[in-house]
């Protein structure tokens, strides 16, 4: 293998460059290259400063994952720094891209870090479930100060150039397209000046200073670190670093790194990272299918879905015309987009032009006709399959050819609805979540005839309108909604039999769900689709809208709620459950947190198991996609199919087999020969 790692002499400075596509990561080869390279430099009297930067299109992003779990090769990357740190001449990270996790602790070995405006710093590491663990806990406080170091390290994003600038973190922003030449002619004027050392520095005693820092960005951040355990070992890692000297501080970093490296959590994050860009491969459809572009997209439905849609590409600075049956209808549609802008705005996530500029992209009409010239027009009107033929048939016959149609069905039939139209080719499903301008998860329902370029472009546009996008099969519910079915008749299930529904709800809390079954009942509205006729009650469904417990929207449903929407469990619901279950016969007994719990998720997975036998998943880890971003499983458990793996896959069998439920041949096989889903 060619070194990744060269040199070139510009005078007296030494330009180390890494070459290793496409994101520099920190491999063996790239670590032993970076120090040979800086020994090179050290023993040549000719040098006197060296700069150290990368080709292609980042500075180093971070040690190289794919590593992880491997056994270690030398040198080691903390090796590797602390060489570049001790040297006594001037080290220059120039930095272009994104300096992320393992890159950004070269920059913070480095004396000093200049960096082009659009460049990114960052230390994601908490988002793979560890911390940074090449000293970067302790480099950065003693550099910018804990509580500024707080959020890089706790919750991982990366920050701008100029913020890195004002915090201290780089020290200088040069030309966007002259970066190798001003990081050289920065080096040369810092020889024969004293050499400043990240780790010497004094900035953490802020932290000393005020402790209370720590426990504020607790409090502040709780929500977003609830059940997982890197972040917590990251603010205790930044705490450290201002109480302990500096190499005490390393080496009770390492320790917090190397529980973590080795915990569930961190494994099952690392698979989600590759999951997420396995997702966005299509296995039969090639990398270089040529593109339908994709300049005005036309909306059907003015509603909250077609809205949520229309705005994710106003977003993206792509023209959407709304259209609707009635003037009120699109005049309502349109105040709630521009609602929504406007609080996006009062919060600071967005400026008045860039809401003037979404909103001045927005067009609406009552005409089909309209639509003509619209390159992908998205249905989002009542699920119904008469409706949706009607509007795909009409569709058809004023859409432009080439054009793609899609539909926002969540279950019906992508096929029965190609079928429609006389080209069925660029008809597919385009399945957004709600609220879905928020939302991250896209499922791209692929029909039988469904064409490559069409689904290549749908997937390139996803990404566009920063979506993670799945595709799926043609199958009631598709991936995400057909998962769903079997925990919510388990539910069902399980109240009746004798279980609280609170309970229920609270055992998917702790699981790490941000809501269970019955509470997300009462948030999407329990008289969805009810006939509205309170004298016909068949289900606790229908009983709960006969009393009218139609859920948070009045204020009260499987829950009262009061005005801060806090909730309690109602004595109503609760003996309409019990009236249920004595009319059905149900015994009633005491059932365990653990029986709830499987019951709810390993049904899950057999559905799972089934979507894959059946081809309707590509791969497991897209399920596990699909759940994370679309549904809130918890991330640190990697998803249904992943958190199926670490249960093991026999224990999902036979506890399926315990209380009577069905498991399929496919799953049956996998446990029976000791495989995983994944790998
Ligand atoms: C760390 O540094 C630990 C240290 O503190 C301690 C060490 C002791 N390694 O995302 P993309 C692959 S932890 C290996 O599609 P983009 C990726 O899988 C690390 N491979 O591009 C993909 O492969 P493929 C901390 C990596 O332009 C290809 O590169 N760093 C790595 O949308 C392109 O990636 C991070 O967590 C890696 N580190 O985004 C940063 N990174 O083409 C992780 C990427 O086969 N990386 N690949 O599917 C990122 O956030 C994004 O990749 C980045 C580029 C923003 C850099």
């Amino acid at each position: 293998m060619t070194n990744p790692i060269s040199t070139v002499h510009d005078g007296d400075v030494l330009v180390v460059v890494s070459n290793n596509p496409p994101v520099n990561a920190l491999g063996q080869a790239v670590r032993a290259g970076l120090q040979d390279a800086i020994a090179q430099g050290l023993a040549d009297d000719s040098v006197k400063a060296i700069v150290i930067r990368c080709d292609g299109r980042t500075f180093f992003a971070g040690a190289d994952i794919t590593e992880f779990g491997k056994p270690p090769v030398g040198p080691n990357l903390p090796e590797v720094l602390d060489a570049i740190e001790a040297s006594d001449k001037p080290v220059v990270a120039a930095i272009h891209g994104t300096a992320l996790g393992g890159g950004c602790e070269v920059a913070l070995a480095c004396h000093y870090r200049v960096a082009v405006p659009s460049a990114k710093v960052g230390l994601p590491e908490v988002k793979l479930g560890l911390i940074p663990g090449a000293a970067g806990t302790q480099r950065l406080p003693r550099l910018v100060g804990a509580e500024a170091a707080l959020p890089m390290v706790a919750i991982g994003n990366p920050i701008s150039a100029s913020k890195a600038k004002s915090i201290g973190l780089v020290d200088e922003i040069v030309g966007e397209d002259s970066l190798a030449a001003d990081a050289i002619a920065f080096a040369r004027g810092k020889v024969g000046q004293p050499i400043p050392r990240t780790s010497e520095g004094t900035a953490n005693r802020d932290g000393v200073k005020n402790p209370a820092i720590f426990d504020e960005f607790r409090a502040k951040n709780g929500r977003k670190m609830r059940g997982f355990d890197a972040p917590n070992a990251a603010i205790e890692a930044v705490r450290l670093a201002g109480e302990l000297p500096y190499s005490e501080g390393v080496k009770k970093e390492r320790e917090l790194f190397t529980k973590l490296m080795t915990g569930t959590q961190s494994a099952a994050m690392r698979h989600y990272f590759f999951a997420e860009r396995a997702a966005n491969k299509i296995d039969d459809v090639p990398g270089d299918t040529p593109l339908i572009p994709i300049a005005k997209v036309g909306v059907i439905g003015a509603g909250t879905m077609g809205g949520g849609i229309a705005m994710n590409f106003l977003s993206a600075g792509i023209p959407v015309t709304i259209l609707e049956m009635q003037q009120e209808a699109l005049d309502r549609g349109v105040g709630v987009i521009r609602k929504n802008y406007e609080n996006t705005a009062k919060r600071g996530r967005m400026s008045a032009e860039q809401v003037e500029a979404a909103m001045g992209n927005l067009s609406t009409t009552l005409e089909y006709n309209d639509l003509a010239d619209c390159d992908l027009v998205i249905e989002a009107v009542y699920e119904n399959m008469d409706v949706k033929k009607e509007v795909f048939g009409k569709l058809d016959t004023v859409v432009k050819q080439g054009a793609i149609l899609a539909s926002n069905t969540s279950y019906l039939n992508v096929n029965e609805i190609a079928a429609a139209t006389s080209r069925p080719g660029y008809v597919l499903g385009l399945h957004f979540f709600s609220p879905a301008n928020i939302m991250k998860l896209l499922e791209i329902v692929r029909g039988a005839e469904t064409r490559h370029d069409v689904l290549a472009t749908a997937m390139k546009l996803s990404k566009k309108i920063g979506k993670v996008a799945v595709v799926a099969g043609v199958c009631h519910g598709f991936i995400g909604n057909r998962m769903l079915s079997p925990r919510q008749e388990q539910a069902n299930a399980l109240i009746m039999e004798g279980a609280n529904y609170w309970e229920v709800d609270e055992v998917l809390l702790d699981f790490g769900f941000p809501m269970g079954p019955f509470q997300m009942a009462d948030l999407a509205g329990i008289d969805i689709g009810w006939h509205r006729d309170p004298s016909k009650v068949t289900t606790l469904r229908e009983a709960l809208c006969a009393a009218g417990r139609f859920g948070q929207k009045n204020g009260k449903g499987f829950y009262d709620y009061d005005e801060s929407r806090n909730r309690t469990p109602s004595d109503e619901v609760r003996a309409l459950i019990a009236e249920f279950a004595a009319k059905s016969g149900t015994p009633q007994r005491e059932i365990s947190k653990d029986e709830i719990k499987e019951r709810l998720l390993y049904p899950m997975v057999n559905e799972g198991a089934m979507i894959l036998d059946e081809g309707m998943a590509q791969r497991a880890s897209d399920i596990d996609v699909v759940w994370i971003n679309g549904y809130g499983w918890p991330l640190y458990t990697g998803g249904p199919m992943f958190w199926a793996d670490t249960v093991g896959l026999a224990n999902v069998v036979s506890g399926l087999e315990k209380y009577g439920l069905p498991v399929c041949e496919y799953l049956r096989g996998k446990a029976e020969r000791g495989e995983r889903f994944n790998g």
